[in-house]
């Protein structure tokens, strides 16, 4: 099987999908899937909403709510999270008021588009957050690494139910630097690294020297909808000048009749 590993994608469209589940591609770009002037008029209100937002974490980036890999690793934080969803979900619409929300109108486009369609990931019956935002400036960068939800929460039951997981990402304002907050993937998988040979000590992160050239070196631009095989390695450059504004979560698929699982 030959493959192309970046496709441009005029939408997003059942065909986009099949590409990346099969492997065909690893990772694809829907250019301006959010025009622009909604991207320039939301990005204000949805960071109001951060300096609110009683979930609000720093890490890599600042975001509106944790994850939810790392919220399941304690149960008071998992509690909180998990209270704490729905209202996540309802800020986050109610800042792109009067547009309908990007995340709302993907999380509509996967159900039409997957033949078993599309939901929430949901914790023993509750729902989690999907489109969680992420503010990446002064520096904020992702070294080389993987999501796996069964590798990162081995305990939660639901993520032993995929065969593989997307990332997802809507840009909403990107940096001014040329080098600054770039995509970069390398078509390595889980099987041909592991952490003991190939990890940074003390980190989550995988060495560059390594990994070699990536496959694919992104400049995602404003309104871009970006799509990738988490399960491969993919690293964000630093963010130094400007902010970095995302949207973003992961798929979950499984062979259908599943429905695609989403969440942040
Ligand atoms: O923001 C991006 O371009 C990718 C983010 C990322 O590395 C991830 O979601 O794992």
């Amino acid at each position: 099987m030959e493959t192309a590993v970046f496709l441009d994608s005029p939408t997003l469209d059942t065909a986009t999908l099949d590409a990346l589940t099969s492997g065909k591609a690893l990772i694809a770009r829907v250019r301006r899937y959010t025009p622009a002037q909604v991207c320039a008029d939301i990005v204000p209100a949805l960071l109001h909403h951060l300096d609110r937002a009683a979930g609000a974490t720093s890490r890599i980036y600042r975001s509106n709510v944790g994850t939810f890999s790392e919220a399941q690793k304690d149960t008071e934080a998992l509690a909180r999270y998990r209270s704490r969803a729905v209202d996540t979900l309802r800020a986050v619409r109610a800042s792109c008021a009067p547009y309908a929300s990007p995340v709302d109108r993907l999380r509509c486009e996967l159900d039409e588009i997957w033949p078993a369609g599309s939901q929430l990931l949901r914790h023993d019956g509750a729902p989690l957050v999907f489109g969680m935002l992420r503010i990446w400036q002064d520096g904020a960068h992702a070294l080389p690494h993987m999501d796996i939800l069964a590798r990162a929460a081995p305990r939660v039951p639901e993520a032993h139910h995929f065969t593989g997981q997307l990332g997802v990402n809507l840009f909403l304002q990107v940096p001014a630097g040329h080098d600054d907050g770039l995509l970069q993937l390398w078509d390595v998988d889980p099987y041909t690294v592991d952490r003991t040979d190939h990890g940074v000590a003390g980190t989550y992160g995988y060495r560059r020297d390594l990994l070699g050239e990536p496959a694919v070196s992104l400049a995602p631009r404003t309104g871009d909808l970006v799509l990738l095989r988490s399960d491969r390695v993919h690293a964000v450059t630093p963010t130094h000048h400007g902010r970095r504004v995302t949207l973003s979560g992961f798929i979950g698929y499984a062979d259908p009749p599943a429905p695609l699982r989403l969440w942040s």
